[in-house]
């Protein structure tokens, strides 16, 4: 068996009190950007170790050598990030396969939002959440590659980089190399996030994508659970609702929540103690009042990325799986927190895309991003 990938993988060895690797753990006293900086090589180092260790006994398909690498957005090339939004726009002109069943969708990439619209209520705090999203990634990846000629793997946009002005981020500058900028100056009285017990300040945004990439580009599904003013909500995935992609860039959000202490708690901390806690605090929204890494990366979009259902509408969704890994166990049911009651989720349930891809995947079969079918990947 191989250990999943970076965080997680320090977490499952350090249970297992493997050695560890030979950086000193970072302290909840350093700047967020070092403390992943220095995380990342960690979970390299561990990586290399439990290959060596397991002299590749499952010799599967996939190594580090042949792994797929998504990079941190900041570090590819002019060309690699006019590939990616090439490619995006592309799904945006694309035709709908949904179409033609009943969907409202306009766009290949409606498609997208429209499955995760039709799912939200049974893939969010649930045991399959991870193993889902990892999944419709993997979609989204494929079909950006196989349908519109993009050369890449997945980008990430990192979290702990300008926290303090999010607007200045390479992913958010509206530069032709960025995923558009803020949007326009939309006035607002700020968005209520952990289960609306969390109030937070309006940006400086709030409108449509003002500058860049996506400038104006219009979405045909949601939103269905606005939570801010002035943001008119459909409810029903059925009902076309046509709508630019709005954006509300929040630093007070990213500052306040992507902190040295709530990535240490995820990596190292008490919550890499097991899969359950692992699961609470980085989703957040379990409970009133929480909000944790995953959600804070919903709220520092704001607009239509803080929509429970529909956030795929915002491009930057698809970036924000910084840490998708976790180790071979689940935990949870397939119902969002339990509501109605079901069954526990198990790694023979099938992971339901709604034919974005149609091999016949289980959710034992995205345990591991190095598990080599369908995923080969490492984040780096
Ligand atoms: C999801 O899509 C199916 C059709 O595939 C439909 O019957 C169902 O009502 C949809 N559910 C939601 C919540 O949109
Ligand atoms: C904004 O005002 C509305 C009432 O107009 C209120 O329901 C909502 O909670 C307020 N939002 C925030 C974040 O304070
Ligand atoms: C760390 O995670 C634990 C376990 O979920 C939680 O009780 C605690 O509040 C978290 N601490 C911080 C600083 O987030
Ligand atoms: C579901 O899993 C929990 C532990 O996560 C366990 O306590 C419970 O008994 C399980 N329920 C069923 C019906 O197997
Ligand atoms: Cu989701």
């Amino acid at each position: 068996m191989k250990v999943a990938l970076l965080v997680g993988t320090i977490s499952l060895l350090s249970w297992r009190s493997v050695a560890l690797p030979s950086v000193a753990p970072p302290s909840t006293e350093a700047d967020p950007s070092d403390v992943l900086a220095r995380l990342q090589v960690m979970s390299m180092e561990a990586l290399e170790e439990a290959e060596r260790e397991m002299e590749r006994s499952d010799s599967g398909s996939c190594s580090l050598g042949t792994a797929q690498v998504r990079q941190d957005w900041e570090n590819m090339n002019t060309l690699m990030r006019k590939g990616y939004v090439q490619a995006v726009q592309c799904l945006f002109e694309s035709e709908s396969k949904l179409t033609q069943y009943g969907w409202p969708t306009k766009s290949r990439y409606d498609d997208f939002v429209a499955v995760h619209v039709n799912l939200t209520a049974t893939v969010h705090n649930t045991g399959n959440f991870l193993g889902w999203h990892r999944y419709f990634l993997h979609a989204y990846e494929s079909a950006l590659r196989t349908e519109c000629g993009y050369t890449g793997y997945m980008p990430y946009w990192n979290w702990f980089a300008h926290r303090d002005d999010v607007t200045k981020s390479p992913v958010f500058d509206g530069s032709a190399t960025s995923l558009g900028s803020d949007g326009e100056f939309f006035y607002h009285n700020g968005t209520l996030a952990g289960v609306l017990q969390i109030p937070l300040p309006s940006g400086h945004g709030g409108g449509c994508i003002a500058q860049g990439p996506f400038a104006g580009q219009q979405v045909g599904v949601g939103p269905m659970l606005s939570v801010f003013d002035g943001f008119p909500t459909v409810k029903d995935l059925f009902v076309p609702n046509p709508h630019c992609i709005r954006r509300d860039l929040n630093s007070y959000a990213a500052t306040r929540f992507f902190s040295a202490d709530a990535l240490l708690n995820v990596t190292l901390g008490a919550a890499s103690r097991s899969i359950r806690l692992f699961q609470r605090e980085l989703q957040g929204g379990e409970y009133p009042g929480h909000l944790g890494l995953h959600a804070a990366g919903h709220f520092v979009l704001g607009g239509d990325g803080t929509d429970l259902f529909s956030s795929p509408n915002d491009p930057a969704f698809f970036s924000i799986m910084l840490h998708p890994a976790l180790a071979r166990t689940i935990e949870g049911t397939v119902t969002m927190n339990n509501n109605p009651p079901s069954a526990n989720a198990t790694v023979r349930d099938r992971l339901d895309v709604k034919g974005l891809l149609t091999s016949e995947v289980l959710l034992q079969d995205v345990l591991d991003t190095m598990g080599g079918e369908p995923l080969c990947y490492v984040y780096n």
